[in-house]
């Protein structure tokens, strides 16, 4: 494979974070200056009133807007989320699934720049600066995390989702001439206006590959931020990885189904707070933990 040495192009956290925080408390983006990008925070959950909480405490204050997509949940979810973000926009899931929650919650966004990120607590809010920044820097239109690159890691992938991981991620960067070093990860920030060309179906735990798919497939600019994921801090996961790895296949294949993948921008950036990293050297099945 290609190896390619990534420029960091990362602006500091703290320029988002002291631009957006002019903006003032969430809901209170009155005297905002125009040229400051907002940014919606989108949360699917589901029975997650144990790691609610942290989530929502953990997400930087110059958010201006989080959207707690709730599937059913029969515990104390929306009421943990609603006192401790108290501008908190609550949705009741109308389809079924992960990717029913985003898909919706998506389309209630209002901020230029979306975030997903899971109620779980495996995913660390303080990153969001760092997946916004390419974003706000308009060097990318989607940024995804990547347990794999140099300064990411996991300590919940199990060694089956990792293999899918590796031979799933082998397939997109093949068909799509891509480098990436991760497929199925669901912590992404999205330029609001590009929704509508990634057109955007599915309803489970293959949304992630199908953004990343389609993003590729629209010509859009993906990059990559290392991420770290941590296990969930409580309850069980809702994926199965057998049923659901069989759904991301047939996404990836009927995502390439439908002609060539455009060819990729030059330089892929690598952004964010973490050291350089060079795509192209990293083996998914060696790193993490
Ligand atoms: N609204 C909604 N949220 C869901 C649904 N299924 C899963 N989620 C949420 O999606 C996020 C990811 O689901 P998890 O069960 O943690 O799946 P996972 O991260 O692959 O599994 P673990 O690594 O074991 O945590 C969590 O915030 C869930 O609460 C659903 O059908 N509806
Ligand atoms: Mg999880």
């Amino acid at each position: 494979m290609e190896t390619r040495e990534l420029a960091d192009t990362s602006i500091p956290a703290s320029t988002i974070a002291g631009e957006a925080a002019a903006l003032g408390a969430p809901g209170e983006p009155e005297g905002a200056p125009s040229a400051v990008p907002s940014v919606s925070v989108v949360v699917p959950a589901m029975n997650e009133a144990d790691n609610i909480g942290w989530v929502l405490q953990s997400i930087p204050l110059w958010v201006q807007e989080v959207i707690l997509v709730d599937g059913d949940s029969t515990d104390a979810t929306i009421d943990v989320a609603r006192e401790q973000w108290p501008e908190l926009t609550v949705l009741n899931q109308q389809g079924k699934g992960k990717g029913a929650a985003l898909r919706q919650g998506f389309a209630s966004a209002s901020c230029d720049f979306v975030v997903m990120i899971d109620a779980d607590g495996s995913m660390d809010p303080g990153e969001i600066d760092r997946y916004v920044a390419p974003l706000f820097e308009d060097e990318c239109d989607l940024v995804k995390g990547s347990r794999w690159m140099c300064g990411g890691g996991s300590e919940d992938i199990t060694p089956l989702r990792k293999l899918g991981n590796k031979m799933l991620l082998g397939l997109v960067n093949r068909t799509c001439k891509t480098e990436f070093t991760e497929l199925c990860y669901g912590y992404m920030a999205i330029r609001r206006s590009c929704f509508e060309r990634m057109q955007l179906t599915a309803d489970g735990f293959e949304i992630e590959t199908q953004m990343v798919v389609h993003a590729v497939k629209a010509g859009l600019r993906v990059g990559e931020v290392a991420s770290m994921e941590a296990p969930r801090r409580c309850g069980t996961s809702n994926l199965h990885p057998v049923r659901d790895g069989v759904r991301i296949l047939s996404t990836v294949a009927s995502g390439l189904r439908h002609g060539p993948c455009p060819p990729q921008a030059p330089a892929l950036p690598s952004m964010g707070a973490r050291p350089k990293a060079t795509i192209g050297q990293v083996d998914p099945l060696e790193m993490g933990r």
